[in-house]
């Protein structure tokens, strides 16, 4: 019960609190942290994303795209209590950065607009909550641009979300504007003031009823969970209103319902409501700590979340104390702290000790990972249900601008990788690539700038190429002669070779019928060498694949005869059989699976047949209402630029996973175009 102590803490709660904020790209998160911390008195006068001076988005690359492109950190006190908010950044491209900080919290707010028809944006969002049983909140923002019918937009969003949606306020509207709201548990009514606490009022004639009936919603909804309540409502009794609170708290604390409240950030409007429902719903760290798998009165525990990269400042680990209490030099997980600091947006400050609760940084541990957990006895694990990213859906490849700076790149980037585990980086050896792969162009982009900006390395970037492989429809057999006299010992290799076309996957093979030592044993392997290097650039420009050479005869000079001769007469002999055996060039396929509400299974589908694929079937996303999942083969250079296609068809929630399945052969106009530019491009 919420029985306030003199402390102002909520009875039963120790230590401090933490909230993520989350919702989608633009939803007026990092403005909402603003007015929270203006509100809350953390800082005198408010900035604003437009000007490029709030706490959060402090980074370069953050205040370039006047959006969040990882998450910040902010501290302040209310009421007494103790609470970090976690800013996440919205972009469905970062979206692992945001999951990890709702990991570590207490309750995530998803802030989303009073849209209907955009509802769908924050379902993936939601499903990842009630996965990992994170209890969470709903706050439709930006209520000053709305005409909406909170109760549509409600209906929308209920749509997408497996747990029921509680609407705690319903707004008061003078005309067109929403002016104010009435809160459905203590049934006081309030009128916003911009920059201020709203004022209360008498409850206007006119929201009475639909305040009665909104009310009566809350609390069905809540005595689904609790007989007695669902008694009480049976027999009309009206429950005090502090049991209503504890249902909520409770019923938050286990993730089954979710609080609706309204307001617009930027405006102030509803944000003092917002941090008192924080209060009076948010579990207490020791919650945090059982979902992450600690004893809350256990040993001291601390779970890190994000590690970043930061200048002179070396590697930090963003972490939680769920459980206990540190100091600096203090031993956890086998490692003795060093710096330990605290967070406030951009700036750092250090500090001795970190409680219960707080969230702060451990200063140059390199070996520390977000989704590791670090016990005071030594103990050292990484949580298990911790999110794993999700498979690459883009990818460039780059090189240094300036060629000196290629180690310094390759180091840069593991770094870059560590902080972003949903980042990866590929050397390919046959392309001669270095490749980032990432979520989407804005993830690669974001993750460039980070090069430039914090380790000082430019890159110019390219589309990455098409692993294209090539083999033959034909057998021949060909006879060549290598043959030198140059001065003293001449060079002399003489082979007779078959080619035959192998089936797809059956490789590369080498294989000698020689009688009679007319191609001496120990030149033998020395053919076969010749024959690899051949493969390796075919007559149409890549790799050759299932193939069979069959060394048959030969003739060798006593003298004259080397391992190089007879490396040199078979790498001709291949090279020169290879066009007259129909080469043929062969394209990778995927198997890819698309994740797509089932509202645009269809289009999906087309974008997959529009793009060459071969569409499998398509199923039931298993544990996901009203979402599809589809397999198909695909050409891999259809893929590369499909995320954005797939992104424009399902409002940004689509996803998918690709893996090489096999290659094909590829003939006509596209096949010409792709050995034309091989040419070219030698
Ligand atoms: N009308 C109105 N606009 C708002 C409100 N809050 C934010 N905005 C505007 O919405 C835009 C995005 O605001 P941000 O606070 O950066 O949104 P965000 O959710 O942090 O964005 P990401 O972190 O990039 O997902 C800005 O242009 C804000 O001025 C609000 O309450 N009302
Ligand atoms: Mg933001």
């Amino acid at each position: 019960m919420p029985n306030d102590t003199a402390s102002g803490t909520p009875s039963g709660i120790r230590g401090a609190r933490c909230a993520a904020f989350v919702g989608p790209y633009l939803s007026g998160k990092t403005s909402l942290l603003e007015s929270l911390l203006h509100a809350t008195g953390a800082i005198s006068r408010k900035g604003s994303v437009k000007d490029g001076n709030t706490v959060g988005d402090s980074s370069a690359e953050a205040r370039a795209r006047s959006m969040s492109t990882e998450v910040n950190v902010a501290e302040t006190e209310f009421l007494g209590d103790r609470w970090t908010f976690l800013d996440c950044p919205g972009s469905i491209e970062l979206a692992q950065e945001a999951k990890a900080a709702c990991m570590a919290a207490d309750i995530a707010v998803v802030v989303c607009e009073p849209l209907p028809e955009r509802a769908l944006t924050i379902a993936p969002l939601l499903h990842f909550l009630d996965e990992q049983a994170i209890p969470h909140m709903l706050f439709i923002n930006k209520m000053d641009t709305s005409q909406m019918r909170v109760r549509d937009v409600l209906e929308a969003y209920q749509a997408v979300s497996a747990r029921p949606l509680v609407l705690r306020q319903v707004p008061i509207r003078e005309g067109e504007q929403v002016t104010g709201y009435v809160d459905l548990i203590s049934e006081r009514a309030y009128r916003y003031q911009e920059g201020q606490a709203s004022e209360m009022i008498s409850i206007p004639e006119e929201f009475i009823d639909r305040k009665e009936e909104s009310r009566q919603e809350m609390l069905e909804a809540l005595a689904d969970f609790d007989d007695a309540l669902l008694e009480q409502l049976l027999e009309d009794t009206v429950p005090p209103k502090e049991e209503i609170y504890a249902h909520l708290q409770t019923d938050v604390g286990q993730d089954l319902v979710v609080p609706v409240l309204i307001g617009a950030g930027e405006k102030d409007h509803g944000v003092r409501r917002l941090l008192k429902a924080l209060r009076h719903d948010t579990p207490g760290p020791a919650l945090a700590a059982e979902r992450l798998g600690c004893a809350a009165d256990g040993p001291t525990a601390v779970q890190v979340f994000k590690t970043y990269h930061a200048g002179h400042a070396g590697k930090l680990a963003v972490s939680r104390v769920l459980a206990g209490s540190l100091k600096e030099g203090d031993t956890l997980g086998g490692e003795k702290l060093g710096t330990l600091l605290t967070l406030q947006g951009e700036k750092t400050s250090k500090c001795a000790a970190a409680d219960t609760g707080q969230v702060f940084a451990i200063g140059r541990l390199e070996t520390l990972a977000a989704g590791e957990t670090l016990l005071a006895d030594g103990g050292r694990r990484a949580v298990p249900t911790w999110p794993v990213p999700p498979s690459s859906t883009f990818a460039v490849s780059l090189h240094a601008e300036n060629r000196q700076d290629e180690v310094k790149l390759s180091g840069a980037l593991q770094k870059l990788r560590d902080d972003d585990p949903s980042l990866t980086i590929d050397q390919d050896p046959e392309l001669n690539q270095l490749i980032l792969r990432g979520q989407g162009e804005q993830h690669t982009a974001i993750a460039l700038d980070r090069l430039k900006n914090r380790f000082g390395v430019a890159v110019t970037t390219n589309p990455v190429a098409t692993p294209y492989r090539e083999t033959i429809q034909a057998g021949t057999s060909h006879h060549a002669r290598f043959r030198r006299q140059s001065g003293g010992h001449g060079q002399f290799g003489d082979v007779h070779i078959t080619v035959e076309p192998l089936a797809r996957g059956e490789g590369e093979v080498f294989a000698e019928t020689v009688v009679g030592g007319s191609v001496p044993k120990q030149y033998i392997p020395a053919v076969e060498s010749g024959m690899r290097e051949a493969i390796v650039r075919g007559p149409l420009g890549f790799p050759v694949v299932d193939l069979k050479v069959t060394l048959t005869d030969g003739k060798h000079h006593a003298v004259d005869s080397s391992e190089q001769a007879f490396k040199t007469a078979g790498r001709m002999a291949v090279q020169e059989a290879l066009p007259e055996c129909k080469p043929v060039l062969l394209e990778p396929i995927c198997h890819v699976t698309v994740f797509t509400p089932d509202s645009a299974t269809a289009a999906v589908q087309r974008l997959l047949s529009g793009r060459r694929g071969q569409i499998l079937g398509y199923d039931a996303r298993d544990g996901w209402s009203g979402w599809d999942r589809v397999e198909a083969y695909m050409p891999q250079a259809e893929i590369r630029d499909m995320i954005v296609e797939l992104r424009s068809l399902t409002m940004g929630v689509g996803s998918f996973e690709w893996r090489f399945d096999h290659l094909q052969e590829l003939s006509g106009r596209q096949a010409d175009d792709i050995v034309k530019q091989r040419a070219e491009s030698a």
